[in-house]
């Protein structure tokens, strides 16, 4: 299936796999770029010798493009910026954040970027800063979400500018993609389905937690501190929730509740004060796979699908 995402990219199916904070490292990355979709490293909070390191494995184990996720509230941003540049790699996403800054140096590598946006407003202003195209990522996302759902948000953001759209939040299957591209997105980025790929290294716990998700598993917390997150619910969203409920309760020590969480979930599987970043399709999510096994079966689902059906892609 070409679409307008995997001309952009070089890439065979149009599939970004998410960037996963403490989850998507070389392993899983250089999984899907050998699975033909666009494996991506996710720099979280990692310092800048990490990152270099994890990129230098990736090309040992693919030579198909990959990419970088930057999140922009990392302490770490400056230099992590500097080192994706240095190191040449094909394709930077951003989140979490306005990236224009970094824009002008990361062209000047050659760099491929594309910000995931949650609003119209921020898609306009990345297009205007010269990026190549956006991932706009509805609410039904793991991890750090915006207030639209995918449904709304993606035709929006495809009528508010001239960049290629690839939609995220709420895809797991062939079905998702095809709805995808009839929003007007050329692919998809998938986070929480490759949770569970047999090439990532995230614990066995957090992937029996998504495995036995059903559709309401998934709630969101940290709206108060302006940082709303969606993760599986467990004895810790729920303590985390009614602290964050509690007037009395200051803001610094809930922040402290927060810290070491994702770690701790997906490095330890420590169901107790672990925080399993999931989005609502972790219902859906049923067996371990290679990557590979996933995307040939979302391609062939989505291919059955498209049969006598012809958009622009
Ligand atoms: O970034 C994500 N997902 C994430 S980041 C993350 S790590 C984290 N840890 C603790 C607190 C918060 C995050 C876990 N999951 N997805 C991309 C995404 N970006 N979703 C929503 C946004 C977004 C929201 C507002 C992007 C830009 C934005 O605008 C801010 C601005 O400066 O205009």
């Amino acid at each position: 299936m070409q679409t307008k995402l995997t001309k952009l990219l070089g890439i065979r199916y149009p599939i970004i796999q998410g960037g996963m904070a403490w989850i998507a490292d070389a392993s899983l990355a250089s999984a899907v770029s050998n699975a033909g979709g666009l494996g991506i490293i996710s720099a979280m909070n990692a310092n800048a010798d990490w990152v270099r390191e994890e990129i230098r494995k990736c090309r040992a184990m693919t030579d198909r493009p990959f990419g970088v996720n930057i999140m922009l509230m990392s302490p770490y941003v400056e230099e992590v910026a500097k080192v994706v540049a240095e190191e040449r790699v094909p394709v930077v996403t951003t989140g979490a954040g306005n990236p224009s800054r970094f824009v002008k140096d990361w062209k000047a590598a050659g760099i491929i970027i594309l910000p995931v946006v949650a609003s119209t407003a921020l898609a306009k202003m990345v297009e205007r800063a010269g990026v190549d195209a956006v991932i706009a990522e509805g609410g039904e996302s793991g991890g750090h979400v915006g207030d639209l759902t995918t449904m709304a948000l993606v035709p929006q953001v495809v009528d508010a500018i001239d960049l290629p759209v690839v939609a995220a939040g709420g895809i797991g299957d062939g079905r998702g993609l095809v709805a995808s591209l009839a929003l007007g997105a050329c692919g998809v980025q998938m986070g929480t389905r490759f949770l569970v790929a047999k090439e990532c290294t995230v614990s066995p716990e957090y992937k029996k937690k998504v495995l036995a998700a059903k559709d309401i598993s998934t709630m969101v917390t940290g709206r108060r501190l302006g940082h709303p997150v969606r993760a599986i619910k467990t004895a810790y969203t729920n303590a985390y929730a009614k602290l964050e409920a509690d007037s009395n309760y200051p803001d610094e020590e809930l922040e402290q509740f927060g810290v070491g969480s994702l770690r701790k979930a997906a490095k330890e599987g420590d169901a107790e004060h672990g925080c399993f970043l999931a989005g609502q399709i972790a219902g859906m999510v049923r067996c371990e796979q290679t990557a590979s096994e996933m995307i040939e079966e979302i391609m062939a689902q989505a291919e059955q699908m498209m049969e006598g059906v012809r958009w622009e892609r």
